[in-house]
């Protein structure tokens, strides 16, 4: 038996040992040959590709190119208007225009000087999708390739989140397979609905290039938009790099230029903001550097892949939509890394006033993933995340512990830490103030009260009965600069008798958003004009105003908190 087993292996070995052999006298005889032949082969013909489409570009024409709008009449835009509600983008328009349209260049100057090093990483372009139409999820892919060198594209992910549609399968397969025979474009579907935030991990695990780049299924990346990308990650792993996001209306397609120099914040109910670059930022550096941005807005960004997993990739746990912006922004400052826009780098994306996908469950994907969020990277911030959702307290959020551990594992500064640190512009509702809470005419028992107005736009402060700390909407703060405010949102007057309060944009250059309240004489005091906030016999739904000062129930005020 012993005998029997020895002479068997002996019989492998020397089988092993002849393949070796035989592989070696392959790979030496034709194989090294045969494989370079085959990469310079595909490299070239990418190449000449990309080449004819560079030199054809400025000389397209046809409906959309150079990014114009598409303006349908008659018919078509009566059989548009009907599809809007559910795509939540005009398709019809979109369909006219050719899937590899020109975009324009709407790079500063300063940006088409950069030289860029030759030799940079190479990138795998993660584009997540579930049931996108033709049209805009092609569009995405054929811009990638069209603009991105060959050198540096190493691949395009199409990830398909188990769309539905049945266009998506097989006809999706051919026509990727015949476009693109070399392979630069591949399908990877997932085997139930992920949503997003899982859909990227699988996306991110499928890719082999050394630099991952999301961008969401309906964009289009302008001119020379990869290589400061890469750049700025060659040069800095641990930086997790977006480009600026332009604008292609959902109605014409056209696309165009975002000219704000803006950065990423957040409001304390856990949504993406826009923000001004803060002096302090503009004032060290040119317009072409990267600038550090507290957030993302969270589809379109770029990190180095193995990078993006040390630091812990994504929650899994969270579900469809929403909050993992703010999860990644936050987990990646606190974890040692940083977080940059690049000027230099532009891709347009379809903005959509809605889903046109569904949420299983009906879920509120967004607030359920925030919980998750603020319970992990918060601390005693979370405090002001629920102020604004006092609704889910109490949900169930699953399981966090992986992602405590993570953060144990990892070392991450607090949440304080960031605010200090990476966003000391941000205003806390309840620190470093004289007083905040809910505002409050005791007599009447009306509190001041958004009445749940957009806090984006301009509107009147309004009057309800007070909710005893119950609603956010009574949330007001008295600040250090003397202004009477919500986390943006500032309260002036024109100072008239009769005249209402309005919240519009803080702005501390204004003298009529300046306030005084003190707590002996509760009463609230326009500074520049010093007339006092009055009720007026206003009810529920009405308005405070300001009357001149006198000695009346109606001019009392008091605050839910007073700090000092
Ligand atoms: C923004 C981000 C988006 C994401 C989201 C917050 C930009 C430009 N877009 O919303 O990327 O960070 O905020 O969560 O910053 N999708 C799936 N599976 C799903 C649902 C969606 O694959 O179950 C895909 C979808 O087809 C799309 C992408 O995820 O390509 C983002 O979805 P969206 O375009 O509806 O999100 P958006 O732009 O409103
Ligand atoms: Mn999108």
């Amino acid at each position: 038996m012993r005998v029997f087993r020895r002479r068997r292996s002996s019989v492998v070995y020397v089988l092993i040992g002849c393949a070796f052999v035989l592989g070696v006298i392959w790979y030496w005889q034709w194989g090294a040959d045969s494989i370079f032949v085959m990469t310079d082969e595909v490299m070239r013909v990418r190449v000449k590709r990309f080449m004819e489409y560079q030199s054809s570009e400025a000389g397209r024409s046809g409906p959309g190119e150079r990014g114009e709008p598409v303006v349908l009449l008659g018919e078509e835009k009566a059989k548009a208007e009907v599809l809007m509600p559910k795509e939540a983008f005009n398709r019809l328009a979109s369909d006219k225009i050719s899937l590899e349209r020109s975009v324009p260049d709407v790079r500063d100057q300063a940006c088409k000087h950069i030289v860029y090093p030759r030799q940079l990483p190479t990138a795998s372009v993660v584009i997540i999708f579930h049931n996108e139409a033709w049209s805009p999820l092609l569009r995405t892919a054929h811009s990638v390739v069209n603009r991105s060198p060959p050198q540096y594209l190493h691949e395009v992910i199409l990830l398909d989140d188990f769309s539905d549609k049945d266009f998506l399968g097989e006809d999706l397969r051919k026509y990727v397979e015949s476009t693109w025979p070399d392979g630069v474009v591949k399908i990877v579907r997932t085997t139930e609905r992920s949503g997003l935030i899982r859909a990227r991990i699988a996306g991110a695990k499928a890719a082999t290039g050394d630099v991952l780049i999301f961008l969401d299924s309906h964009c289009e990346v302008g001119p020379g938009w990869v290589e400061p990308v890469l750049t700025r990650i060659q040069e800095d792993r641990s930086a997790v790099v977006c480009p600026i996001v332009d604008y292609i209306d959902a109605n014409t397609l056209q696309y165009s230029l975002n000219g704000g120099y803006q950065v990423g914040g957040f409001s304390w109910s856990m949504h993406f903001t826009w923000e001004n670059v803060p002096e302090r930022d503009k004032a060290k550096r040119k317009y072409t550097d990267p600038v550090r941005s507290p957030t993302m807005a969270g589809g379109l960004f770029a990190a180095d892949r193995k990078y993006f997993f040390e630091i812990g990739a994504y929650d899994p746990g969270m579900d469809v939509w929403g909050g993992e912006n703010l999860e990644i922004s936050f987990r990646t400052w606190m974890c040692g890394g940083k977080l940059e826009f690049i000027p230099c780098s532009r891709v347009g994306h379809i903005f959509r006033s809605s889903h046109p996908y569904t949420f299983p469950g009906n879920k509120d994907t967004h607030g359920i993933n925030s919980m998750r969020l603020a319970e992990v990277w918060m601390d005693e911030y979370k405090r002001l995340f629920y102020t604004h959702r006092r609704d889910l307290l109490g949900q169930d959020f699953g399981d966090i512990s992986e992602r405590l551990e993570l953060r144990k594992r990892l070392n991450c500064h607090s949440f304080k830490w960031f605010l200090d640190n990476v966003y000391p512009e941000k205003f806390m509702p309840d620190e470093n103030v004289h007083a905040w809470g809910m505002v409050r005419n005791p007599s009447s028992n009306l509190c001041m009260d958004t009445l749940q107005k957009d806090e984006k736009m301009v509107f009147d402060m309004g009057l309800y009965s007070c909710q005893n700390g119950a609603s956010a909407n009574q949330v007001l703060s008295l600040s250090y600069k003397d202004e009477l405010r919500r986390e943006e949102g500032c309260l002036d007057s024109g100072g008239k008798d009769g005249d209402k309060l309005t919240l519009r944009q803080c702005n501390q250059a204004k003298a009529t958003m300046k306030w005084k309240h003190d707590k002996k004489k509760n009463k609230i005091i326009h500074e520049q004009s010093g007339l006092c906030v009055d009720v007026n016999g206003e009810k529920n739904d009405g308005h405070p105003m300001l009357k001149p000062c006198k000695d009346t129930d109606s001019q009392i005020w008091t605050f839910e908190h007073y700090l000092d």
